[in-house]
């Protein structure tokens, strides 16, 4: 009896390394179509990390049928697969929850976080006896919290006379009178939405700067969810060659909802790639390009060669619509530093702040605004896909002094 069944199987693998290159040719075709044209969509010519885990999505996948089976003794068990496989299930692709009302969800991560500098303050302020000593631990507490010294003098002036003024002492009045002017210091007026349109007939693009691990690659990949989740087509350029796992790591954000990487080999020229990532937008008709680079901050003139580049040669293009520059907040006055160097290398647009679940010194959001001129657009609260939100100064200052 097992002799039977083994003869069967025998046969019917033959049968299907016989009609295998027929029918992966009619397989082949169900493939979803390979891209027009994919300039630098090179493999790496080497195993990289987390390759196992991934088929680079520009190579067609070879389904069991194209490979032949080691030999007729193959495990009974296993042959009724190779004559009979199903066809490899796309990767479930993701739904990105919606980006109204991030901020008020994420909210208890800056609060946990962030209660000393609102509670301190509001602390500071219901004191019997306002008197000078007090304005100065208030003057600390701001400092402590990284808002900077000029917003911090600005802050404590415009406090000062308001209470001295309108003679406000309850609990209720002083936390408003400190909710405005910690808002004023924001800014109500920026406009902090994120230009992904390009108002052209080509994809709006994005370029996403600075220094290596305050959080560049994830924010480019959460942010590809939110547009995805707008129903935005996005293209991803892996303009970070400089570490081997960048490229991979910036696709299987990609892959997770769909969106294409265009990357090259390690070591290749961060431009080209970046320049092909928006010819490639061009080509596919995608709503937005968002390009992630390296930010190795060892000589300031390396940077500012490459980050011009890379610039100039995506602006052959069309001009970039938007260069977001990514600061870790719990860097502090580093961050500051940062920035400042970023901002003489490119025309900084807008500010991303990441970390801000893992600081008390949320003032920096303030100080970082002030120092370039530059709205924060979109604040980083956690590790999540999802936990990138569009920085509202309203609910920001709610999480900081509760309400
Ligand atoms: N807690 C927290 N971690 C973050 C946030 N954004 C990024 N990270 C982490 O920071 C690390 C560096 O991020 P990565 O995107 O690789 O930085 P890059 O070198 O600038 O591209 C990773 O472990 C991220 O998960 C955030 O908003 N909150
Ligand atoms: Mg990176």
């Amino acid at each position: 009896m097992e002799f039977v069944i083994l003869a069967v199987v025998i046969a019917l693998v033959a049968v299907g390394v016989i009609s295998g290159l027929v029918v992966s040719s009619r397989k082949k075709k169900q493939l979803p179509p390979a891209p027009s044209s994919t300039p630098t969509i090179t493999p790496p010519a080497e195993p990289h990390v987390g390759e196992e885990a991934e088929t680079p999505r520009e190579e067609p996948r070879r389904t069991i049928e194209e490979v032949a089976p080691p030999s007729a003794e193959a495990p009974a068990e296993e042959a009724p697969e190779a004559v009979e496989p199903e066809v490899p299930a796309a990767p479930a692709l993701e739904v990105p929850e919606p980006t109204a009302g991030r901020l008020v969800r994420l909210r208890a991560r800056l609060a946990r976080s962030q209660n000393s500098l609102g509670k301190g303050l509001l602390t500071l302020l219901s004191r019997d006896n306002l008197d000078e000593d007090t304005w100065e631990e208030i003057e600390d507490t701001l400092l402590t919290a990284d808002v900077g010294v000029a917003p911090t003098q600005e802050l404590v002036e415009r406090l000062r006379e308001r209470v001295r003024v309108l003679g406000t002492r309850t609990p209720e009045g002083l936390r408003s009178l400190l909710r405005e002017e910690l808002l004023t210091l924001l800014g109500t007026d920026f406009d902090r939405a994120v230009k992904t349109e390009s108002g052209l007939d080509t994809p709006g693009v994005v370029m996403v700067v600075g220094v290596n691990g305050t959080g560049k690659t994830t924010t480019t990949g959460k942010l590809a969810r939110v547009l995805v989740a707008d129903g935005r087509s996005v293209v991803l350029g892996a303009a970070d060659t400089f570490r081997a796992a960048a490229a991979d790591q910036l696709q299987t954000w990609g892959e997770r909802v769909g969106a294409r990487t265009v990357r090259g080999p390690e070591g290749g020229d961060p431009a080209s790639i970046a320049f092909d990532a928006v010819k490639e937008g061009i080509a596919e008709g995608a709503d937005v390009v968002l390009i992630d680079t390296a930010g190795r901050l060892h000589t300031k003139t390396g940077l500012m060669d490459e980050l011009g580049k890379v610039k100039r040669v995506v602006e052959k293009h069309g001009p970039l619509d938007e260069i977001l520059l990514v600061l870790d907040a719990t860097t502090g006055q580093n961050g500051l530093v940062q920035a400042r160097v970023f901002a003489e290398v490119v025309d900084i647009t807008g500010i991303v702040l990441t970390k801000l679940d893992g600081t008390a010194k949320g003032g920096i959001v303030i100080a970082v605004q002030r120092e370039l001129g530059v709205p924060v657009k979109l604040v980083g609260l956690g590790e999540g896909p999802d936990d990138l939100a569009p920085f509202e100064p309203e609910a920001f200052v709610d999480a900081l002094i509760g309400d």
